[in-house]
């Protein structure tokens, strides 16, 4: 089996040819990020994997774009994920879309197929992360697969993967809650504000050590952030408080606009300042 490492990104270059500038997109970009025009799997545009029809591949897949989402659509075929930021998961989770965060990491095995000597391309589809990003525009190829000329292998079924995670007790844990908001300022532009302060005001979120805190993360903005915790990985509970199986060990997740996620993490060693973030860099 194949196995690659796939990071994605994207570029844009003003019409000088250079680099565009952070400050290009204005207050537009400010709320949503800049994405750059042309798309990059391994520094590459549109690159091209050979492959035997049907054959398994292991991707390492991480998105290391300063603000695009990457939805990936192979043609509605199988993505069987069996990892991501932490590690293996639980058990495998097979999509026939996968979204991939800024930031966000995930392992999958996948086993492209079609018609021996032709290709199949794997898009970014359009994903709805606010204002800007379904507008106007229309999927993206990512990268092609072409498929040599041998005889389709047969599809195998989904791979059986399991890591033993013990699902945390929640009960105890101290909660703290995030309210993401994005109030107008007096300038007539607006500004992020993370419990009603924003990040040049903000004094640090305490945890002691060996505490089990579940964070509440409330997005009232009409964009999704994509948040990612340096230091400690985290499971996610679901509504009623339970952890979401397949248990996954995360440092980035997103959370989708007006919508609440919550996280339970051990700030278990490491004791010192960890910062939190939006992973829209740009
Ligand atoms: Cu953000």
């Amino acid at each position: 089996s194949d196995e690659l490492t796939l990071v994605l990104s994207d570029i844009g270059f003003d019409k000088k040819g250079r680099l565009e500038s952070p400050d290009s997109g204005g207050s537009a970009g400010m709320v949503f990020g800049r994405e750059g025009e042309y798309l990059l799997v391994n520094g590459k545009n549109r690159p091209v994997i050979k492959a035997r029809a049907g054959a398994p591949q292991r991707w390492r897949i991480v998105n290391a774009a300063k603000s695009r989402f990457f939805y990936l659509d192979m043609d509605g075929q199988a993505f069987h994920v069996i990892g991501g930021d932490g590690g293996l998961q639980e058990s495998t989770m097979t999509m026939d879309g996968l979204l991939v965060t800024p930031g966000e990491r995930f392992d999958v095995i996948v086993y492209p197929t079609g018609k021996p000597g032709t290709s199949l391309v794997v898009q970014a589809a359009l994903y709805n992360r606010g204002y800007g990003s379904v507008e106007y525009r229309i999927p993206e190829d990512l990268l092609t697969i072409e498929f040599s000329n041998q005889p389709p292998m047969t599809i195998a079924p989904p791979p059986k993967v399991s890591r033993s995670i013990a699902p945390p007790v929640v009960a105890g844990a101290t909660g703290v809650e995030l309210e993401l908001t994005l109030p107008p300022v007096s300038s007539g532009k607006s500004e992020f504000l993370v419990n009603g302060v924003p990040f040049w005001k903000a004094k640090p979120y305490l945890a002691k050590l060996g505490e089990r805190q579940l964070w509440t993360v409330t997005n009232k903005t009409t964009w999704d952030h994509p948040f990612h915790l340096h230091g400690f990985f985290f499971i996610r509970l679901d509504e009623h408080g339970d952890p979401i199986r397949p248990l996954a060990w995360k440092d980035t997740v997103n959370i989708p606009m007006k919508k609440t996620v919550r996280l339970l993490v051990d700030f278990d060693e490491r004791p010192g300042e960890w910062m939190f973030h939006c992973h829209l860099l740009e």
